[in-house]
């Protein structure tokens, strides 16, 4: 899986809308867990981790955010605009999520289950790791 921007097809009608995330084109791994981040006090930042081995589908439901994805060597930022994008995160990104709009809700699909062992929270420690390969 390569880091990118996903389009989710949103079925809206007068009473709503309903986003739909199906099929292997939109989740290349099986979900193991599903978690959402809300409530973020205005200026602050999530993330600054990567991960050794978790794959990740990350969408704003509600608001938006930017997430910066950094493999050590290039960084770029994605803005999840809205529910109609997703992004796919593969594992060995330092990810950083700021600017989170009032209210926002992020919805998370991962890989695997809860790992703190899969986390590398030292910003050195990971540019040792990225260049070990
Ligand atoms: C990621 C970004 C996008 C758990 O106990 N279970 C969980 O499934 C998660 C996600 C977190 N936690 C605990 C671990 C910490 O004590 O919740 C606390 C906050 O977690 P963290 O500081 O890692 O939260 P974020 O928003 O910085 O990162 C989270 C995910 O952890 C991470 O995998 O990629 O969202």
């Amino acid at each position: 899986m390569q880091p990118g921007l996903v389009d989710i097809p949103l079925l809206s009608d007068p009473l709503g809308s309903i986003g739909v995330v199906e099929g292997d084109d939109l989740i290349p791994f099986e979900v193991k867990r599903f978690y959402f981040i809300r409530d973020v006090p205005a200026g602050a930042t999530r993330g600054s981790h990567a991960h050794r081995n978790l794959e990740q589908l990350i969408v704003a439901v509600s608001g938006s955010v930017d997430v910066e994805l950094d493999d050590g060597v290039t960084a770029k930022t994605y803005a999840l605009s809205g529910p109609h994008l997703a992004l796919q995160v593969p594992p060995g990104y330092w990810r950083t999520l700021r600017d989170f709009t009032p209210g926002s809700v992020v919805a998370v699909l991962a890989s695997r289950e809860y790992d703190e062992t899969d986390y590398i929270r030292d910003y050195d420690e990971f540019l040792s790791w990225t260049r070990r390969g």
